[in-house]
Protein backbone atom coordinates (compact mmCIF):
# COMPACT_ATOMS: atom_id res chain seq x y z
CA UNK A 1 0.00 0.00 0.00
CA UNK A 2 1.13 3.38 -1.05
CA UNK A 3 1.61 6.10 1.29
CA UNK A 4 1.51 9.07 -0.49
CA UNK A 5 3.06 12.33 1.44
CA UNK A 6 4.02 15.16 -0.63
CA UNK A 7 3.79 16.56 -4.48
CA UNK A 8 6.15 18.90 -5.94
CA UNK A 9 4.73 21.10 -8.91
CA UNK A 10 7.60 22.44 -11.38
CA UNK A 11 7.02 24.69 -14.54
CA UNK A 12 9.89 24.23 -16.91
CA UNK A 13 10.63 26.10 -19.98
CA UNK A 14 11.95 24.03 -23.18
CA UNK A 15 12.58 25.56 -26.42
CA UNK A 16 11.09 23.53 -29.32
CA UNK A 17 13.82 22.46 -32.17
CA UNK A 18 11.21 24.20 -34.76
CA UNK A 19 7.98 25.67 -34.55
CA UNK A 20 4.89 23.19 -34.49
CA UNK A 21 2.07 24.58 -35.94
CA UNK A 22 -1.84 23.29 -36.16
CA UNK A 23 -5.14 24.29 -37.15
CA UNK A 24 -5.36 26.32 -33.72
CA UNK A 25 -2.16 27.83 -33.21
CA UNK A 26 1.84 27.18 -32.99
CA UNK A 27 4.00 26.05 -30.72
CA UNK A 28 7.84 27.51 -30.10
CA UNK A 29 8.49 26.70 -27.03
CA UNK A 30 6.70 24.37 -24.22
CA UNK A 31 5.84 25.38 -20.66
CA UNK A 32 5.79 22.38 -19.63
CA UNK A 33 4.69 21.35 -15.64
CA UNK A 34 6.81 18.59 -14.15
CA UNK A 35 5.04 16.63 -11.64
CA UNK A 36 7.08 14.39 -8.12
CA UNK A 37 5.15 12.44 -5.95
CA UNK A 38 6.74 11.41 -2.79
CA UNK A 39 5.78 8.51 -0.54
CA UNK A 40 6.16 8.69 3.27
CA UNK A 41 9.90 7.42 2.67
CA UNK A 42 11.19 9.75 -0.02
CA UNK A 43 10.53 7.50 -2.92
CA UNK A 44 9.90 9.32 -5.92
CA UNK A 45 7.24 8.97 -8.84
CA UNK A 46 7.31 11.51 -11.98
CA UNK A 47 4.32 12.75 -14.29
CA UNK A 48 3.89 15.31 -16.75
CA UNK A 49 1.11 17.48 -17.43
CA UNK A 50 0.27 17.67 -20.93
CA UNK A 51 -1.74 20.76 -20.43
CA UNK A 52 -0.17 23.10 -23.08
CA UNK A 53 0.08 27.08 -22.36
CA UNK A 54 -3.29 27.99 -24.50
CA UNK A 55 -6.57 26.72 -24.28
CA UNK A 56 -6.98 26.07 -28.01
CA UNK A 57 -6.61 22.23 -27.93
CA UNK A 58 -8.54 21.77 -25.21
CA UNK A 59 -10.01 24.03 -21.96
CA UNK A 60 -7.18 23.08 -19.94
CA UNK A 61 -4.18 25.19 -19.49
CA UNK A 62 -0.75 24.67 -17.33
CA UNK A 63 -2.44 27.58 -15.61
CA UNK A 64 -5.47 26.12 -14.76
CA UNK A 65 -4.11 22.32 -14.33
CA UNK A 66 -1.71 24.08 -11.71
CA UNK A 67 -4.32 25.72 -9.73
CA UNK A 68 -7.04 22.17 -10.21
CA UNK A 69 -4.29 20.08 -8.58
CA UNK A 70 -2.62 22.36 -5.93
CA UNK A 71 -6.45 23.53 -4.30
CA UNK A 72 -8.79 20.82 -5.03
CA UNK A 73 -6.66 17.32 -6.29
CA UNK A 74 -4.03 17.59 -3.26
CA UNK A 75 -6.52 18.31 -0.43
CA UNK A 76 -9.06 15.27 -1.68
CA UNK A 77 -5.55 13.10 -1.89
CA UNK A 78 -4.88 13.81 1.56
CA UNK A 79 -8.36 13.08 2.60
CA UNK A 80 -8.97 10.18 0.66
CA UNK A 81 -5.73 7.98 1.79
CA UNK A 82 -5.09 6.42 -1.70
CA UNK A 83 -3.14 3.20 -1.30
CA UNK A 84 -3.19 2.46 -4.93
CA UNK A 85 -1.91 4.27 -8.38
CA UNK A 86 -5.37 2.32 -9.53
CA UNK A 87 -7.75 4.32 -6.99
CA UNK A 88 -6.63 8.19 -8.03
CA UNK A 89 -9.33 8.46 -10.46
CA UNK A 90 -11.73 7.18 -8.02
CA UNK A 91 -10.23 9.76 -5.13
CA UNK A 92 -10.25 12.80 -7.73
CA UNK A 93 -13.16 12.06 -9.19
CA UNK A 94 -15.60 14.58 -7.81
CA UNK A 95 -13.22 17.11 -9.67
CA UNK A 96 -15.23 17.49 -12.90
CA UNK A 97 -13.16 17.60 -16.54
CA UNK A 98 -9.48 18.82 -15.94
CA UNK A 99 -8.33 15.18 -17.10
CA UNK A 100 -4.86 16.59 -18.18
CA UNK A 101 -4.48 18.32 -14.29
CA UNK A 102 -5.54 14.71 -13.03
CA UNK A 103 -3.48 12.50 -15.54
CA UNK A 104 -0.13 13.85 -14.59
CA UNK A 105 -0.58 13.28 -10.99
CA UNK A 106 -2.00 9.99 -11.30
CA UNK A 107 0.92 9.14 -14.13
CA UNK A 108 2.90 10.30 -11.38
CA UNK A 109 1.68 7.71 -8.71
CA UNK A 110 2.03 4.94 -11.59
CA UNK A 111 5.37 5.46 -11.85
CA UNK A 112 5.94 5.36 -7.92
CA UNK A 113 4.06 2.45 -7.45
CA UNK A 114 6.23 0.72 -9.98
CA UNK A 115 9.38 1.62 -8.47
CA UNK A 116 8.35 0.31 -5.34
CA UNK A 117 7.34 -2.63 -7.02
CA UNK A 118 10.97 -2.69 -8.65
CA UNK A 119 8.88 -3.28 -12.19
CA UNK A 120 8.86 -1.35 -15.13
CA UNK A 121 5.92 0.75 -15.57
CA UNK A 122 4.95 -1.20 -18.44
CA UNK A 123 4.64 -4.39 -17.31
CA UNK A 124 3.18 -2.62 -13.85
CA UNK A 125 0.38 -1.51 -15.77
CA UNK A 126 -0.63 -4.67 -17.61
CA UNK A 127 1.72 -3.95 -21.30
CA UNK A 128 2.78 -6.98 -23.09
CA UNK A 129 4.09 -5.74 -26.68
CA UNK A 130 7.75 -5.88 -26.88
CA UNK A 131 8.30 -3.29 -29.13
CA UNK A 132 6.08 -0.07 -30.00
CA UNK A 133 5.15 1.26 -33.59
CA UNK A 134 6.00 4.71 -34.13
CA UNK A 135 5.17 7.21 -36.68
CA UNK A 136 5.32 11.39 -36.82
CA UNK A 137 3.16 14.08 -36.61
CA UNK A 138 4.35 16.70 -39.28
CA UNK A 139 2.55 20.47 -38.45
CA UNK A 140 1.46 23.19 -41.33
CA UNK A 141 4.58 24.01 -43.19
CA UNK A 142 5.00 27.38 -45.23
CA UNK A 143 4.42 25.16 -48.77
CA UNK A 144 4.25 21.58 -49.92
CA UNK A 145 7.39 21.49 -50.95
CA UNK A 146 8.68 22.40 -47.44
CA UNK A 147 6.23 19.82 -45.78
CA UNK A 148 7.71 16.97 -48.66
CA UNK A 149 11.17 17.27 -47.38
CA UNK A 150 10.32 17.18 -43.72
CA UNK A 151 7.88 13.87 -44.83
CA UNK A 152 11.16 12.63 -46.52
CA UNK A 153 13.16 12.94 -43.25
CA UNK A 154 10.78 10.97 -41.47
CA UNK A 155 10.32 8.46 -44.07
CA UNK A 156 13.95 7.64 -44.27
CA UNK A 157 14.17 7.50 -40.60
CA UNK A 158 11.63 4.71 -40.65
CA UNK A 159 8.62 6.45 -38.83
CA UNK A 160 5.68 3.56 -39.61
CA UNK A 161 3.50 6.34 -40.61
CA UNK A 162 3.09 9.88 -41.30
CA UNK A 163 0.66 12.03 -39.89
CA UNK A 164 -0.06 15.84 -42.05
CA UNK A 165 -1.52 18.42 -40.18
CA UNK A 166 -3.63 20.26 -42.13
CA UNK A 167 -6.64 23.41 -42.15
CA UNK A 168 -9.61 24.22 -44.38
CA UNK A 169 -7.09 25.76 -47.68
CA UNK A 170 -3.92 23.64 -46.61
CA UNK A 171 -5.69 19.95 -47.12
CA UNK A 172 -6.30 18.23 -50.54
CA UNK A 173 -2.98 19.96 -51.98
CA UNK A 174 -1.05 18.92 -49.51
CA UNK A 175 -2.08 15.54 -49.45
CA UNK A 176 -1.87 15.06 -53.12
CA UNK A 177 1.83 16.16 -52.84
CA UNK A 178 3.19 13.48 -50.28
CA UNK A 179 0.55 10.70 -51.90
CA UNK A 180 2.26 11.16 -55.70
CA UNK A 181 5.75 11.03 -54.23
CA UNK A 182 4.96 8.39 -51.46
CA UNK A 183 2.18 5.87 -52.77
CA UNK A 184 2.51 3.28 -50.51
CA UNK A 185 3.50 5.04 -46.83
CA UNK A 186 0.70 4.72 -44.33
CA UNK A 187 -0.37 8.37 -44.56
CA UNK A 188 -3.05 10.37 -42.46
CA UNK A 189 -3.87 13.43 -42.04
CA UNK A 190 -5.31 15.08 -38.60
CA UNK A 191 -7.48 18.42 -38.41
CA UNK A 192 -7.73 19.21 -34.78
CA UNK A 193 -11.57 20.27 -35.30
CA UNK A 194 -10.93 23.00 -37.99
CA UNK A 195 -14.20 21.90 -40.40
CA UNK A 196 -17.56 21.62 -40.19
CA UNK A 197 -19.98 19.37 -41.38
CA UNK A 198 -22.42 21.20 -43.43
CA UNK A 199 -19.65 23.22 -45.07
CA UNK A 200 -17.08 20.73 -45.80
CA UNK A 201 -18.76 17.30 -45.99
CA UNK A 202 -17.65 17.22 -49.87
CA UNK A 203 -14.08 18.30 -49.47
CA UNK A 204 -13.84 15.88 -46.82
CA UNK A 205 -15.03 13.19 -49.03
CA UNK A 206 -12.10 14.07 -51.61
CA UNK A 207 -10.14 12.83 -49.41
CA UNK A 208 -11.19 9.48 -50.03
CA UNK A 209 -9.05 9.38 -53.62
CA UNK A 210 -5.53 9.39 -51.33
CA UNK A 211 -5.70 5.99 -49.65
CA UNK A 212 -5.32 7.72 -45.62
CA UNK A 213 -5.14 5.76 -43.05
CA UNK A 214 -7.42 7.89 -41.65
CA UNK A 215 -8.51 11.65 -40.78
CA UNK A 216 -8.56 12.48 -37.30
CA UNK A 217 -10.64 14.78 -35.70
CA UNK A 218 -12.36 16.45 -38.69
CA UNK A 219 -14.78 18.36 -36.63
CA UNK A 220 -15.86 20.13 -33.37
CA UNK A 221 -13.90 18.28 -29.98
CA UNK A 222 -16.76 17.04 -28.33
CA UNK A 223 -18.95 16.01 -31.14
CA UNK A 224 -19.51 12.64 -31.75
CA UNK A 225 -23.29 13.13 -33.90
CA UNK A 226 -21.82 15.16 -37.21
CA UNK A 227 -18.43 12.72 -36.77
CA UNK A 228 -21.36 9.95 -37.08
CA UNK A 229 -22.83 11.75 -40.14
CA UNK A 230 -19.61 12.09 -41.68
CA UNK A 231 -18.60 8.49 -41.30
CA UNK A 232 -21.71 7.58 -43.32
CA UNK A 233 -20.62 9.65 -45.95
CA UNK A 234 -17.41 9.07 -46.54
CA UNK A 235 -14.72 5.92 -46.85
CA UNK A 236 -11.84 7.39 -44.90
CA UNK A 237 -11.81 5.85 -41.53
CA UNK A 238 -12.32 9.00 -38.94
CA UNK A 239 -10.24 8.83 -35.99
CA UNK A 240 -11.66 10.61 -33.27
CA UNK A 241 -8.95 12.54 -30.48
CA UNK A 242 -10.47 15.42 -28.85
CA UNK A 243 -13.96 14.09 -28.66
CA UNK A 244 -13.00 10.59 -26.41
CA UNK A 245 -12.02 12.20 -22.79
CA UNK A 246 -13.66 9.17 -21.13
CA UNK A 247 -14.66 5.94 -21.47
CA UNK A 248 -18.21 6.58 -21.96
CA UNK A 249 -17.33 9.17 -24.78
CA UNK A 250 -15.47 5.96 -26.14
CA UNK A 251 -18.32 3.69 -25.79
CA UNK A 252 -20.91 5.92 -27.25
CA UNK A 253 -18.76 7.08 -30.33
CA UNK A 254 -18.90 3.46 -31.52
CA UNK A 255 -22.65 2.85 -30.54
CA UNK A 256 -23.37 6.28 -32.74
CA UNK A 257 -20.47 4.62 -35.47
CA UNK A 258 -18.10 8.45 -35.17
CA UNK A 259 -15.21 6.98 -35.82
CA UNK A 260 -13.61 3.81 -36.64
CA UNK A 261 -9.81 4.18 -34.88
CA UNK A 262 -9.56 5.82 -31.79
CA UNK A 263 -6.41 7.85 -30.64
CA UNK A 264 -5.45 7.36 -26.74
CA UNK A 265 -3.97 10.64 -24.98
CA UNK A 266 -3.15 9.53 -20.91
CA UNK A 267 -3.48 13.29 -20.25
CA UNK A 268 -6.66 14.25 -22.44
CA UNK A 269 -8.32 10.74 -20.53
CA UNK A 270 -7.25 11.53 -17.37
CA UNK A 271 -4.37 8.75 -16.72
CA UNK A 272 -3.28 5.25 -17.00
CA UNK A 273 -6.25 3.65 -15.40
CA UNK A 274 -8.63 5.94 -18.06
CA UNK A 275 -6.42 4.97 -21.01
CA UNK A 276 -6.32 1.30 -20.29
CA UNK A 277 -9.89 0.82 -19.87
CA UNK A 278 -10.74 2.67 -23.07
CA UNK A 279 -8.17 0.80 -25.16
CA UNK A 280 -9.95 -2.57 -23.89
CA UNK A 281 -13.35 -1.64 -24.34
CA UNK A 282 -12.09 -0.49 -27.99
CA UNK A 283 -10.12 -3.92 -28.51
CA UNK A 284 -13.57 -5.83 -27.63
CA UNK A 285 -15.01 -3.99 -30.35
CA UNK A 286 -12.19 -4.44 -32.54
CA UNK A 287 -11.59 -0.66 -33.06
CA UNK A 288 -7.66 -0.21 -33.18
CA UNK A 289 -6.22 2.85 -30.81
CA UNK A 290 -2.86 4.42 -30.52
CA UNK A 291 -0.98 6.66 -28.64
CA UNK A 292 -1.44 10.15 -29.53
CA UNK A 293 1.14 12.94 -28.36
CA UNK A 294 1.27 16.59 -26.68
CA UNK A 295 4.82 17.64 -27.84
CA UNK A 296 5.60 16.12 -24.19
CA UNK A 297 9.02 15.88 -22.54
CA UNK A 298 10.91 12.46 -21.81
CA UNK A 299 8.83 12.19 -19.01
CA UNK A 300 5.74 12.34 -20.61
CA UNK A 301 7.18 10.54 -23.26
CA UNK A 302 7.87 7.72 -21.18
CA UNK A 303 4.97 7.37 -19.70
CA UNK A 304 3.43 7.16 -23.61
CA UNK A 305 5.79 4.64 -24.42
CA UNK A 306 4.59 2.30 -21.15
CA UNK A 307 1.04 2.99 -22.07
CA UNK A 308 1.54 1.88 -26.04
CA UNK A 309 3.02 -1.24 -24.94
CA UNK A 310 -0.44 -2.58 -24.08
CA UNK A 311 -2.09 -4.76 -26.56
CA UNK A 312 -4.68 -2.64 -28.02
CA UNK A 313 -2.34 -0.62 -29.03
CA UNK A 314 -1.96 -2.07 -32.95
CA UNK A 315 -1.51 1.22 -34.39
CA UNK A 316 1.59 3.55 -34.57
CA UNK A 317 1.67 6.44 -32.67
CA UNK A 318 2.54 9.75 -32.05
CA UNK A 319 5.59 8.52 -30.14
CA UNK A 320 8.75 9.71 -31.61
CA UNK A 321 12.51 10.51 -30.72
CA UNK A 322 13.58 12.78 -28.43
CA UNK A 323 15.72 14.67 -30.76
CA UNK A 324 12.56 15.39 -32.83
CA UNK A 325 11.47 17.61 -30.49
CA UNK A 326 14.39 18.84 -28.35
CA UNK A 327 17.95 19.52 -27.99
CA UNK A 328 18.17 18.27 -24.99
CA UNK A 329 15.81 15.71 -23.14
CA UNK A 330 15.16 16.20 -19.28
CA UNK A 331 15.79 12.20 -19.27
CA UNK A 332 18.76 9.99 -19.99
CA UNK A 333 18.84 8.46 -22.31
CA UNK A 334 16.75 10.25 -24.60
CA UNK A 335 14.13 8.16 -26.78
CA UNK A 336 15.31 6.86 -29.78
CA UNK A 337 13.67 5.19 -32.89
CA UNK A 338 15.30 2.17 -34.53
CA UNK A 339 15.46 2.08 -38.37
CA UNK A 340 12.50 0.14 -38.48
CA UNK A 341 9.99 2.91 -36.70
CA UNK A 342 9.77 1.06 -33.01
CA UNK A 343 10.73 1.44 -29.32
CA UNK A 344 11.91 -0.90 -26.85
CA UNK A 345 10.15 -0.54 -23.84
CA UNK A 346 12.88 0.16 -20.98
CA UNK A 347 14.00 -2.60 -18.49
CA UNK A 348 14.42 -0.27 -15.29
CA UNK A 349 11.80 0.23 -12.93
CA UNK A 350 9.17 2.96 -13.27
CA UNK A 351 9.39 5.14 -16.38
CA UNK A 352 12.65 3.37 -16.65
CA UNK A 353 14.63 6.36 -18.06
CA UNK A 354 16.81 8.29 -15.57
CA UNK A 355 15.38 12.12 -14.49
CA UNK A 356 17.77 14.42 -15.15
CA UNK A 357 17.17 16.28 -12.18
CA UNK A 358 19.85 19.44 -12.36
CA UNK A 359 18.87 20.17 -15.30
CA UNK A 360 15.45 20.14 -14.65
CA UNK A 361 16.18 22.55 -11.67
CA UNK A 362 18.15 25.04 -13.81
CA UNK A 363 14.86 25.23 -16.10
CA UNK A 364 12.80 25.77 -13.14
CA UNK A 365 10.37 28.75 -13.29
CA UNK A 366 7.97 28.51 -10.85
CA UNK A 367 8.39 25.15 -7.91
CA UNK A 368 5.23 24.55 -5.23
CA UNK A 369 5.12 21.70 -2.84
CA UNK A 370 1.79 20.79 -1.34
CA UNK A 371 1.36 18.39 1.49
CA UNK A 372 -1.01 15.04 0.95
CA UNK A 373 -0.72 14.35 4.53
O1 LIG B 1 -3.87 16.67 -32.17
O2 LIG B 1 -2.45 15.15 -32.01
C1 LIG B 1 -2.75 16.33 -31.86
C2 LIG B 1 0.30 18.35 -30.73
C3 LIG B 1 -0.30 19.26 -29.89
C4 LIG B 1 -1.66 19.23 -29.72
C5 LIG B 1 -2.44 18.28 -30.41
C6 LIG B 1 -1.84 17.36 -31.24
C7 LIG B 1 -0.45 17.42 -31.42
C8 LIG B 1 0.27 16.55 -32.33
C9 LIG B 1 1.73 16.33 -32.04
O3 LIG B 1 -0.20 16.08 -33.34
C10 LIG B 1 2.03 14.97 -31.54
C11 LIG B 1 3.43 14.91 -31.00
O4 LIG B 1 4.35 14.75 -31.79
O5 LIG B 1 3.59 15.00 -29.77
MG1 LIG C 1 -4.91 14.98 -32.91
Amino acid sequence: MLKLNKLELREIVLPLNAPFETSFGTSVERRIMVIRVFDKDGAVGYGECTAPENPFYNHETIETAWTIISKFAAPLLASSNVGNAGDIGTALAPIRGNRMAIGGVEAAVWDLEARLANKPLWQHLGGTLPEINCGVSIGLQSSPEVLLEKVTREVEAGYQRIKLKIKPGQDIELVRTVREKYPDILLSVDANSAYVLDRDAELLKQLDDYGLLMIEQPLAAGDLVDHARLQRKIDTAICLDESITTLSDAKHALILGSCRIINIKLGRVGGHAAARAIQEHAANSNIPVWCGGMLESGIGRAHNIAMSTLAGFTLPGDVSASARYWAEDIIDPPVTVSATGTITPPSGPGIGYEVKEPLIEKLTVRREEISLV
